[in-house]
């Protein structure tokens, strides 16, 4: 593994040793007098280019020096020329570690990539800041942000080496690259190889979470990732590879478009679509099989479609069939589908229903007898039998579900019935389930999914929504249901 390879953040931090008397010939103009230029660049070399295999306190010669000065002109983009001009000298003062920012996406000096589409990660060492459940999934979710761009899959070992060993490590840890204590360099990852090629360490003396507080170990392992697939830093503030940390919502996250560029030029782009998704764990065997269809291609626009599920997250509209899920904002712009375990765990695949709750920021999605919450931004990914709502036992999975508003209470439906569940009191409310065609004139018997959207209810039924107007008690509107995909 070379040791330029590797990708931090160490803060540029200055070290007083007196070297070589050669310097003067180490710089481009012979006018330069600069020796502090040439000690901070003495320092940066040996801090950056040094080959930590070997012991450190040995003389450092004038060619080595220059040697590292060439290989680091290398790495950074700048002229080879193994002399200490002002580009080198700008970019050594850079408050970040060797790298560089000229473009937007970078990759690593003879862009080293994996040979093979099936890259194996194991978590050798978990955190203990964290539920290892959830850092299985933090983990999962940071490496199907990057399979779903390009034909990359990503297979977990629990034991032996595999290509990424994912582990949480505090100051020295036997790399050369010691961690620096909360804050700071958050973690690095080695580029693609053998080895430590891959390896991705996360500093444990931070704080990791799932949620915004903390670091969030899905935004760092996605951008910690982003190296041992091979990308460099990014100049693109939008982008995961830039340098500095910024919170990324795991639910909902699409890798940003400069990343994608960045990981297709290396491995071309995704030609099918990645592996099945699982059933969750926790799911009995035995599920009642949908009907048999064709498979599904969200790319046509299918003018009879409909959805499992729609609800209203954040200022998004989510639609969800099957594997897809469509990303609406407000205002309708394109609306491209893509895979839910692109912005969820796989095994929101298949959803039943889904309702968003504002006021509190819940939103709750349902997937046979079981249901998953989420709470702000983060998901609390233990599944809970749906019974929680006050269902029967018989009853096995919901069809659709909306939360309305005004009243507080979160509609369901199963087969032809409806159910009135009070959020406040949790409890469903007296006198339900209702027959829906006789609670809501001009529906029909049976909906796919519901939303609330502006202060109408919408219900999703095959190729038809029907805005119901709760004022009127009757159906004010009927369209395609294609058209809420801009179809
Ligand atoms: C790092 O520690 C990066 C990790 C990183 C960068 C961007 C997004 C997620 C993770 C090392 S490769 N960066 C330092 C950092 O952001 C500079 N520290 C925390 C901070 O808040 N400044
Ligand atoms: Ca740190
Ligand atoms: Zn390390
Ligand atoms: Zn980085």
């Amino acid at each position: 593994m070379e040791v330029d390879h590797i990708v931090c953040s160490l803060m540029f931090f200055v070290i007083s040793i007196v070297h070589s008397s050669a310097a003067p010939a180490l710089f481009a103009g012979q006018r330069t007098e600069n020796w502090k230029n040439f000690y901070m660049a003495q320092e940066y070399l040996d801090k950056y280019y040094e080959d930590h295999t070997q012991p450190i306190g040995m003389l450092t010669s004038t060619d080595s020096m220059s040697t590292k000065l060439r290989k680091m002109q290398a790495f950074l983009g700048l002229q080879a020329s193994g002399k200490l001009d002002s580009a080198t000298i700008q970019a050594m003062k850079q408050p970040r570690c060797g790298v560089p920012d000229v473009a937007r996406y970078r990759h690593f000096p003879g862009k080293p990539k994996w040979e093979q589409s099936a890259v194996t990660y194991r978590i050798k060492k978990y955190t203990s800041s964290m539920h290892r459940a959830d850092v299985d999934t933090a983990i999962d979710l940071a490496l199907k942000a990057w399979s779903e761009a390009a034909p990359l899959n990503f297979a977990k070992m629990t034991s032996g080496e595999a290509d990424i060993m994912v582990s949480f490590e505090v100051r020295d840890h036997g790399d050369s690259y010691p961690f620096d204590g909360p804050r700071g360099t958050l973690a690095h990852a080695f580029a693609p190889g053998e080895g430590l090629g891959g390896d991705t360490h996360f500093d444990d003396e931070e704080r990791w979470t799932m949620g915004i507080n903390g670091f969030n170990l899905f935004t760092v392992a996605a951008h910690e990732f982003g190296h041992a697939l091979g990308l460099g830093h990014s100049t693109d503030p939008t982008s995961l590879m830039y340098p500095t940390y910024k919170y990324q919502n795991p639910i909902g996250y699409r890798l940003p478009q400069d990343d994608v560029k960045g990981i297709q030029s290396l491995y071309g782009p995704r030609k099918q679509a990645p592996e099945k998704p699982q059933f969750p764990p926790q799911q009995p065997p035995q599920q009642p099989p949908k009907q048999p269809s064709p498979p599904f291609n969200p790319t046509i626009c299918d003018p009879n479609i409909s959805f499992d599920a729609v609800t209203v997250l954040g200022k998004e509209l989510l639609f969800f069939k099957e594997r897809y899920v469509w990303h609406r904002q407000t205002q309708l712009t394109s609306v491209k589908p893509n895979f839910i375990s692109s912005s969820f765990p796989h095994l929101m695949a298949n959803v039943d229903a889904a309702y968003n709750v504002p006021d509190t920021g819940n939103a709750y999605f349902f997937k046979g007898p079981y249901y998953w919450k989420t709470t702000g931004n983060q998901i609390l990914w233990q599944s809970h039998p749906i019974s929680d709502f006050g269902f029967d036992s018989n009853i096995h999975q919901v069809d659709a579900a909306v939360y309305m508003k005004e009243t507080g209470t979160t509609l369901f439906f199963v087969g032809n019935l409806c159910y009135s569940y009070n959020e406040e009191k949790q409890k469903m409310e007296k006198g339900y389930p209702k027959k829906t065609d006789e609670e809501f004139a001009g529906i029909p018997s049976k909906v796919d999914a519901a939303a609330e959207v502006n202060g109408s209810l919408y219900f999703f039924s095959g190729s038809k929504v029907y805005k119901y107007d709760n004022e009127a008690e009757d159906v004010v509107s009927v369209t395609k249901t294609s058209s809420w995909i801009g179809c």
